[in-house]
């Protein structure tokens, strides 16, 4: 009898900010169905503040994960970084898909400050190293809305067995402009699985 699998929801955004892509979905669609342990669910989520995490609330609703994993694009970056915190702020340089732009507004109101990422981060960047390529932990997922999917769904699945982790991915070669960092999506994707096999 083949082991139980466990349950791994996994999200990437569409693009934003004038692109026509977004590697995170891009990777993500390549995964294959099943990593190791896990059984992959897909889901493509909007650049926009409060709905992101709510389409994943409610894909997690259905699902019941055992471990949910976002992936986002942060451009300029030149290896793929799992988040160690999402942090209650809202502040955005530009205006996210629904042309919402907050300064200072908490994601939770009157929630703590900050929740550490309940995946194994440093497992995750040890793995995508071993597979030879760039990983390192980042410490800020920024006050946009990949942060705001990461401290909402740690906001509410804090206490419980559900795990959420965050993992930022630099932009793809052809979205880079001269001297910014770029990585292949095949890479991308070798790394995802890596990471995604430690989870
Ligand atoms: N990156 C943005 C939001 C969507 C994405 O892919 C961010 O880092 O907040």
């Amino acid at each position: 009898m083949s082991e139980p699998k466990k349950k791994l929801l996994i999200t990437g955004f569409d693009p934003f900010g004038g692109e026509t892509v977004n590697p995170s979905w891009e990777a993500v669609r390549l995964l294959p169905e099943e990593i190791g342990a896990c059984r992959l669910t897909k889901q493509q989520i909007p650049t926009v503040f409060g709905r992101a995490a709510e389409t994943v609330l409610a894909a997690s609703e259905k699902l019941q994960p055992d471990v949910i994993l976002c992936i986002g694009q942060a451009g300029g970056r030149s290896g793929i970084t799992p988040e160690v915190v999402g942090i209650n702020l809202r502040e955005a340089r530009l205006p996210d898909n629904a042309g919402n732009q907050p300064t200072d507004v908490p994601v939770v109101e009157n929630g703590p400050a900050a929740y550490f990422a309940t995946v194994p981060v440093r497992a995750m960047v040890k793995a995508v190293n071993d597979a030879g390529i760039s990983a390192a932990l980042s410490y800020s997922a920024g006050t946009f809305v990949c942060n705001d999917v990461l401290y909402s769904l740690l906001h509410h699945y804090h206490g419980t067995a559900t795990k959420v982790g965050f993992v930022h991915v630099p932009f793809l070669p052809e979205q880079a402009e001269e001297n910014v960092p770029a990585m292949a999506l095949e890479q991308m994707t070798a790394a995802l699985t890596a990471a995604i096999s430690v989870c």
